[in-house]
């Protein structure tokens, strides 16, 4: 079938077409579309039986990029990108992703199990839901997703042929530029920003060793492929069931059209921002600063939990690599140190652009536009601006957790 854009009626005429539908739908009986588009990029939709339980999401890469229309063409080559990656965190870690029904390439569509009884955390979190093995789960995911696919696991040859299937050029090159480098020059940009953020920015513009410290961690994000990455791990990339009486919940990363050969840190510190982002908007969406100190204190462990899970998970696999190289402690203690650094410097990152740049998020552009939008901008752009700066300095976790909650009044 050659590439159409698919729409509540010709999705479902599509799914019917095909023959791994089969074993997943009843396709003789009549299906219903529902389209739930979330993301920034792509369309995606439920088909469900009418007169049964099962359903499949179909998601598909546009020619454009799909907030901005036709005005910001976008390949569809975004979808090979997701159906590789996905494969493969599926095969690393199996339960935290959605599983993969089927790839039609020339439909840039890819179809996967329907998290029905899932909701994208973000807003969630923004009221206060606490799913306390969030980080935890996280951490696993990042730790097993990395692992299998670094040197440590495949060596040197299989590594190098499965990073040259992730030559990830069109969100690679969109990332370089809305995280790495727009907020930090002046225009032309496509920066959006509260007018009174006007200072705080021509202030973190005009500070060169911020800037070059910027350009440090964008050459290691394009040059140091240590392992594939998820690509965009932020809130909105996540997904849980209803938390039990324990706060406990089905967890699952999405949407890793971002996918590539990148900085461990990336990915780690794209999601601790994202946590911190949630608290520093707290002040502005909890009811009371009781809830507030409360629902902090849920995500400074959530962030601590996501870290430590990750790095013990991450050394008990490097503790059994084949080559005795990665076996050895104090190589270890050198690369988790650095993929500490990494994470804070694109943590800061991230913060800063969630504020000033393209793409902000909901916690924080959800804030009424008055003092509390305010307050959280120049917070996030003083903490992303600091842990930049400290992050080479860094060594434990110890360290990067004050830097943060020392400035969030801890
Ligand atoms: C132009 S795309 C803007 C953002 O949406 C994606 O989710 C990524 O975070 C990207 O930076
Ligand atoms: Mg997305």
């Amino acid at each position: 079938m050659s590439y159409h854009i698919l729409n509540l009626r010709s999705v479902v005429a599509y799914v019917k077409s095909r023959t791994e539908a089969a074993s997943l739908l009843d396709v003789t009986g009549v299906l219903a579309a529902q389209e739930i588009s979330d993301g920034n990029l792509n369309a995606v939709f439920r088909v469900a039986e009418v007169s049964g339980p099962r359903s499949v999401l179909v998601k598909q890469g546009l020619p454009y990029l799909r907030v901005a229309g036709e005005v910001w063409p976008l390949s569809q080559e975004r979808a090979d990108f997701e159906a590789r990656s996905l494969a493969r965190q599926h095969a690393a870690a199996p339960g935290l992703v959605p599983r993969p029904l089927w790839h039609d390439h020339e439909m840039a569509v890819n179809v996967m199990e329907d998290l029905r009884e899932h909701t994208v955390i973000r807003a969630p979190m923004i009221a206060g839901i606490r799913l306390e093995n969030l980080g935890e789960t996280i951490g696993r995911f990042l730790a097993a997703t990395f692992y299998e696919s670094s040197d440590f696991a495949l060596g040197s040859t299989a590594r190098r042929q499965l990073s040259a299937q992730f030559q990830n050029v069109e969100l690679c090159d969109l990332t370089e530029m809305l995280v790495l480098t727009e907020p930090f020059y002046p225009p032309p940009n496509r920066n959006a920003y509260l007018p009174e953020l006007q200072k705080d920015l021509n202030d973190l513009q005009a500070d060169a060793p911020l800037r070059t410290e910027v350009a440090r961690l964008k050459h290691r994000f394009m040059t140091c492929g240590q392992a594939l990455l998820h690509g965009d791990l932020h809130t909105g990339s996540i997904m849980a069931s209803a938390p039990d009486a324990q706060g406990l919940s089905n967890i699952r990363v999405i949407d890793s059209e971002f996918a590539f050969f990148g900085p461990m840190g990336f990915d780690i510190g794209l999601f601790l921002a994202n946590l911190v982002l949630a608290a520093i908007s707290q002040a502005g969406h909890a009811p009371d600063p009781a809830e507030c100190q409360a629902r902090h204190t849920f995500l400074r462990r959530q962030m601590r939990s996501c870290w430590t899970t990750f790095e013990a998970e991450f050394r008990q696999r490097l503790g059994s690599a084949q080559s005795p190289s990665w076996r050895e402690g104090a190589f270890q203690d050198a690369l988790l140190t650095s993929v500490l650094q990494d994470a804070a410097g694109y943590a800061g990152c991230e913060l800063i652009r969630r504020t000033v740049g393209f793409a902000h998020v909901l916690d924080y552009d959800s804030l009424q536009p008055d003092a509390a939008r305010l307050s959280a901008g120049q917070q996030n752009l003083k903490l992303g601006r600091q842990l930049i700066m400290q992050a080479s300095a860094l060594r434990t976790y110890d360290e990067f957790e004050h830097a943060v909650w020392s400035e969030l009044g801890y």
